[in-house]
């Protein structure tokens, strides 16, 4: 496959843009390789500079759960752009695509609109710690919520230690009162409530864990949390900027039919363009600026093209038998790289909650963030590779999650399949020759 205007662009990216790129996922560090400089998109499919095509299962990392260039959704930006990009004023649009949501998501009386997952997620604590009165905050191992300093802050066990940092330049005062646990497990977060009863503003969670490759949550784990939550009086929000309009049209919470306090959202709800948004009840966001103390603000929050291909997305996934065709074609994807990699006699975990997969090589089920990491992340590498060759772009990074769209056909998962049938066997066969040339260690 000829990547080398790729190769150019990548160099002439690096010289200007830190490691080449605007997010450290796209430069294909963790699989290796020159990162696909992207020229068009359409339906399933990206076109890279040097005119290879690929089946997408990027999607944006899951805001395009239309597909790319959504003819509905391009033509209201067309109309929508000879009005203005942005007014720094209300608009009814904002209006409009907030009672969508809200339609959708019962637990959300009031909402704000924002420009990125992180904003919603860091506006979201704020509040939570301004309507409890307290500064915890509990988050999972594993689980990412963007890059506020209070959610970078480094795995192990919560009750014994604060949270330290997880990225330079955050100090410890930041991270200080962020308490992490271990994902799926009920018992670490009773204990950090017993051990911190009236200190816990809020639990953050991602209610299906998206950002460690695809870990549901166990039976019973967010009811779970919920319980303690109500029973300590702290907030439950549910980061749901991957999840929602995603695992079903009302988001993880009516998909587990768990009535969080607090709701992030983003990707889908933008259709592809800048946003997020946080929500929940009345007398929790109506503490936020300008009707309380809290404040956040945002230049572009609710910018009108974002706004317009929002709800554009959002009316189109609104339609009967969407939901019903994308569980058609994620059910066919994922049975048929099961049986692909079930015919190599490669251990694979299959995850999949709707639309969005996991794969992980590993020979136990992935549970958390730990027995994630254990998993063979050289194979993915292998995978990754190997499938962009034949044309299918899975993502860059084994801790991330295949997104299906509504514009993947039968072909699309035919081509798929039958390009890791092969690269199941090539896996395999490397793996039983390094099986006979590593030292049997007995
Ligand atoms: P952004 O600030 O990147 O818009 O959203 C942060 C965020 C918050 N919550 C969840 C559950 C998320 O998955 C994200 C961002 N997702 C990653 C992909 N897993 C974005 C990709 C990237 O960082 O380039």
């Amino acid at each position: 496959m000829k990547v080398e205007r790729s190769r150019v662009l990548y160099a002439e990216a690096k010289r200007v843009l830190v490691g080449g790129v605007n997010s450290p996922v796209r430069a294909f560090m963790a699989v290796g390789g020159t990162p696909r400089f992207i020229r068009k998109a359409k339906g399933s499919k990206l076109t890279d500079e040097d005119g290879n095509r690929y089946v997408d299962y990027v999607c944006s990392w899951g805001a395009l759960i239309l597909g790319s260039t959504h003819a509905r959704v391009v033509a209201a930006l067309h109309a929508a752009i000879n009005r203005g990009t942005s007014y720094g004023a209300p608009t009814k649009l904002e209006t409009e695509l907030a009672k969508l949501v809200i339609d959708r998501f019962p637990s959300i009386r009031k909402i704000r609109f924002v420009n990125s997952g992180t904003e919603a997620t860091m506006s979201a604590l704020r509040v939570a710690r301004a309507y409890t009165k307290r500064n915890r905050v509990l988050k999972f191992e594993g689980c990412y919520h963007g890059h506020s300093d209070a959610m970078l802050v480094k795995g192990g066990s919560g009750m014994a230690t604060f949270g330290l940092p997880d990225s330079a330049g955050v100090t410890n005062g930041a991270t200080s009162d962020t308490v992490p646990a271990r994902y799926n497990d009920l018992d670490a977060v009773k204990l950090i409530f017993e051990a911190h009863p009236d200190e816990v503003a809020a639990v953050i969670v991602e209610p299906v864990a998206a950002n460690m490759g695809l870990v549901p949550p166990k039976p019973n784990y967010l009811q779970g949390l919920r319980d303690i939550t109500k029973k300590f009086g702290a907030l439950l929000i549910f980061d749901e900027v991957i999840t929602g309009f995603r695992a079903s049209i009302g988001g993880a919470q009516k998909l587990y039919g768990i009535k969080p306090d607090l709701t992030c959202l983003g990707k889908i709800i933008g259709g592809g363009l800048p946003v997020g948004a946080y929500g929940g009840a009345d007398e929790v966001m109506n503490l936020i600026a300008p009707s309380g103390p809290v404040y956040q603000a945002g230049t572009l929050s609710g910018n009108p093209l974002a706004m317009t291909a929002g709800i554009a997305t959002l009316r189109e996934i609104g339609r009967p038998g969407f939901y019903e065709k994308l569980e058609e074609t994620s059910a066919m994807l994922e049975n048929g790289l099961r049986a692909a990699a079930e015919n190599a006699h490669v251990d694979v975990q299959l995850t999949r909650v709707g639309s969005m997969l996991g794969l992980f090589f590993n020979h136990e089920a992935v549970v958390d963030y730990g027995k994630a990491k254990s998993s063979d992340t050289s194979a993915y590498k292998v995978l990754f590779n190997l499938m962009l060759e034949r044309g299918i772009y899975l993502p860059p990074s084994p801790f991330e999650t295949i997104f299906v769209s509504a514009a993947h056909t039968r072909e699309d998962v035919e081509r798929t399949t039958q390009a890791a049938a092969v690269v199941f066997q090539r896996i395999a066969k490397r793996r039983s020759v390094e099986a006979k040339i590593e030292p049997s260690v007995h």
